[in-house]
């Protein structure tokens, strides 16, 4: 009789090193903006096995998984030491999420988690939950990680057990290894999500894109995504915040909005990826879009293309959280190729590739938002016009 333990190991062991040798596939870009690629990047499938199976033959006679994992989402991400590297969220089954670094030799296959997932070091007040890091190379040499932690409400009333209260974690590192935990922001704004470090002090103090809200889940009147200055990083506050994008009735970010990676920058100004939510009866749609900012006042916004860059398609559109495209990591390569990695529907790992020259294109030349369905008849009409000399192009 097959003994189950080396037959399982055999099967799961092979069926693994297919999964994460896979070559990925560019595929044809209908719109010229960017190319999609056929497979994820990163699923819960690349978690490594030896965080899932206790190896044991005798403490695992059945090769049982011992850890489960439910997703690898919600990269951020950079290029360290010549590697295509992101700090994924990687959620347990037991809903906890905690952060992992892979790496990849090409930026769109081949990633491998490192061989431990990130220890963060706690402040206080514990965090009962982490997610969605945003990687920041600083000008002061640290490698900055903000993420949202969230804890439970105090002020919740007997018997909630859900709220909850979202702020800024901040930890820092060299190596992406070892971590130095900071003190959360701190804001006037109430709750905080979505927030990013600018890779420059302003004014010599360090400056931040914001997300302010009233409430877990609603923005309320927080307006938009923020920005605003911290004179250190070691107890970092924000006393104001601008709204450098506010949400807008009837748009794809009518709902709330919130900054993605760091901004990359360019010779007309900084290329900024955001996402967007909507209603809709089957409930929030979240798309990315983009839109670019003034080089000096990287808080002033310079350009911002119609509606959405990327919104989920196909496979994407399903998941544990269903209509769902989230980006907070993108790579800008030594040769202008830009990697944009984004997560569906808040389960797997995707990657487009550009450049930054189309991407400064797409944001400088497309039609800005008109707000009303007649003007973007307008706006088609005109191009219309426009072609009627080269209509025998087609
Ligand atoms: O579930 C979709 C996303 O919801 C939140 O984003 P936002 O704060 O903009 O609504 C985050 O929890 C994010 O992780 C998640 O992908």
């Amino acid at each position: 009789m097959d003994n189950l333990f080396d037959s399982r190991l055999k099967q799961i062991k092979a069926d693994f090193k297919g999964l994460v040798e896979k070559k990925n596939e560019k595929l044809f870009s209908s719109n010229g903006i960017y190319n999609r690629y056929k497979n994820p990047v990163l699923t819960r499938e690349h978690i490594p096995l030896h965080w899932r199976f206790d190896l044991n033959a005798e403490t695992n006679p059945f090769f049982m998984e011992r850890n489960g994992f439910n997703a690898s989402f919600n990269a951020g991400a950079m290029k360290f030491n010549g590697k295509y590297i992101m700090v994924v969220r990687v959620e347990g089954n037991d809903r906890k999420s905690f952060f992992a670094i892979a790496e990849s030799p090409n930026g769109i296959d081949n990633f491998k988690f490192w061989d431990r997932p990130i220890t963060l070091p706690q402040t206080e007040e514990p965090d009962t939950n982490v997610y969605d890091m945003r990687l920041t190379q600083h000008d002061d040499g640290w490698i900055y990680g903000v993420f949202c932690t969230e804890r439970k409400d105090p002020n919740a009333p007997d018997g909630d057990t859900s709220s909850a209260v979202a702020a800024a974690g901040i930890a820092r590192s060299k190596d992406l290894v070892e971590w130095e935990r900071l003190p959360d922001l701190i804001s006037t704004t109430g709750q905080q999500r979505n927030v990013v470090l600018f890779p420059h002090l302003i004014d010599g103090k360090y400056a931040f894109y914001t997300r302010p809200q009233d409430g877990f889940i609603d923005t309320g009147k927080g307006g938009g995504i923020g920005f605003g200055l911290s004179e250190t990083i070691e107890n970092a506050e924000v006393k104001e915040e601008v709204i450098v994008d506010a949400k807008t009735y009837h748009t794809i970010y009518e709902v709330k909005n919130g900054l993605g990676p760091a901004p990359i920058r360019t010779k007309h100004g900084w290329l900024q990826l955001a996402h967007g939510v909507r209603n809709t009866a089957a409930g929030l749609r979240y798309t990315l879009y983009m839109f670019m900012t003034d080089l000096e006042k990287p808080w002033i916004v310079t350009h911002k293309p119609h509606g959405h860059f990327i919104a989920p398609l196909k496979g994407e559109r399903v998941g544990d959280v269903s209509n769902v495209v989230f980006s907070n990591g993108w790579i800008e390569d030594e040769d202008g190729t830009v990697f944009i990695y984004y997560a569906s529907s808040d389960t797997r790992m995707h990657v487009v590739t550009s450049t930054v020259d189309q991407l400064v294109d797409y944001c400088m030349n497309s039609p800005q938002d008109q707000l009303y369905s007649h003007k973007s008849v307008e706006t088609i009409n005109e191009l219309i016009d426009s072609n009627k000399d080269f209509m025998h192009l087609l």
